[in-house]
């Protein structure tokens, strides 16, 4: 079995990279994260770390790097091995079945491993041994264990501060990207080695668009601001979503449609227990938006019906959340079999499967007015009599709300780990108040 870490990949015009990521496959069964390493596994011989020694050039530019001992130190093992062993190895396996884990571009780039002969290895990859050795890794990942829950804490302390700031400073003229530098500095300065993944900050229509980047645009009064963004300690993610208004106080359809995200996902996160489908939360949830959107005289009609027609799915399009971990989206979302619908309410569900102690999910309801789905001739014929298309049509400035905690399975319910970021609307008007009077 081989297990490589993936390779660095250039930046074009730069003599640098873009920055690493590890397969979380290497990371979790090497306990390193450095490019170009190979952890490999031999039933009679055990395992083996090969991992890259810096070239005197790269000393130069580069440093020296963590030497082959301390890498052997944190992977657990007697030692690890150059890169330049990792041939020799490969040759005593010649012409054997071989499991391909973690990156595989180790086949298609060997000699970014330092093997210059690949093919006349005639090594077969078997690849339904390696999807099943993948899935149990994927398995094992599920369930966080004391240490990883430990980084996972700690990084969910770092998104604390960092959303605390935006919320305590946030004000009409500041830039979306200045909100980000700042929350990313925040981030930083509690430990994190780097955001989870790319920061999310809209404001105004911008909080419509779901992976919105940060841009120059500045906070305006009236305003809603939605920040997804979290910090990552030790690898490990967290991943949280906040709303708030640029004012003090959230307006009138601010607050009717904060209310209904608030209470679909509080309901979610009360309902996570062992042995709940996380598929089933997503769809009670559906049911529940469905049922307030019809309330607040958005959709019309029998929520039970219009979820059966994924009418809610034309504001809340994505799904409840996913699995979290050392990857944002974490290993193994979806059990094995199990394959997303490609229904429009539930083709953007990334996890289907029952929770366990130890799971760590998302749970992020949102509601957004998005232009390209309320715009689509097709779905406006489709959803016709289901929608209140007038109100909708004076509300396509809205931009969106989206509220995501990263919540624990625990042995009879869940821990939300991300607490300390309020997100009822008292907490967050008392902090409003704040940012607006300092
Ligand atoms: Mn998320």
């Amino acid at each position: 079995m081989l297990i490589p870490s993936g390779l660095p990949v250039p930046i074009a015009g730069t003599d640098q990279y873009h920055e690493f990521h590890a397969h979380p496959e290497h990371q979790y069964l090497a306990g390193v994260a450095g490019p170009a390493g190979v952890l490999a596994f031999d039933p009679r011989e055990g395992w083996s770390l090969f991992a890259p020694e810096p070239t005197p050039d790269e000393r130069v530019w580069s440093g020296d790097g963590v030497s082959l001992e301390q890498l052997a130190l944190h992977a657990g093992l007697e030692g690890a091995a150059p890169l330049a062993a990792l041939g020799p190895w490969l040759e005593r396996h010649r012409g054997e079945p071989v499991a391909l884990l973690g990156n595989a571009d180790l086949a298609a780039h060997p000699a970014g491993y330092g093997v210059e002969r690949w093919s006349a290895l005639e090594l077969v990859i078997d690849q339904e041994l390696s999807a099943r050795l993948s899935e149990a890794v994927s398995a094992a990942r599920r369930a966080k264990d004391v240490g990883e829950l430990q980084r996972m804490r700690a990084a969910a302390a770092a998104s604390a501060t960092g959303h605390l700031l935006a919320l305590r400073t946030a004000r009409a003229g500041t830039s979306e990207r200045r909100l980000q530098v700042e929350l990313e500095a925040e981030f930083f300065r509690a430990g994190a080695e780097r955001p989870a993944y790319g920061s999310i900050v809209g404001s105004g229509r911008n909080a419509a668009v779901l992976h919105v980047a940060p841009s120059s645009r500045e906070l305006a009064t009236g305003d809603l601001v939605l920040i997804d963004a979290g910090a990552e300690c030790g690898g490990y993610a967290s991943d949280v979503t906040r709303t708030f208004p640029v004012n003090a106080r959230f307006d009138g359809a601010q607050r009717d449609l904060y209310e209904l995200v608030l209470t679909v996902q509080q309901s979610a996160i009360k309902d996570a227990r062992p042995g709940k489908e996380y598929r089933e939360l997503h769809m009670e949830a559906s049911l529940r938006m469905a049922a307030g959107l019809v309330d607040l005289g958005i959709l019309r009609g029998d929520p039970a019906a219009l979820v059966e027609r994924d009418a809610h799915a034309l504001f809340f399009p994505h799904g409840l959340g996913h699995m979290l971990g050392l990857s944002t989206h974490d290993a193994g979302g979806c059990l094995a079999g199990r394959t997303p619908s490609d229904r429009f309410g539930l083709k953007w569900l990334r996890a289907d499967l029952p929770l366990e102690p130890g799971y760590v999910v998302t749970i992020e309801p949102g509601i957004y007015f998005i232009r390209a789905l309320l715009e689509d001739p097709e779905r406006r014929a489709r959803y016709r009599d289901d929608v209140n298309w007038g109100r909708v049509d004076r509300m396509l400035e809205f931009g969106g709300i989206r509220i995501e905690d990263d919540v624990l399975i625990t042995a009879d319910g869940a821990e939300v780990l991300t607490a300390a970021i309020p997100s009822s609307i008292d907490a967050i008007e008392g902090l409003r108040k704040e940012a607006l009077s300092a």
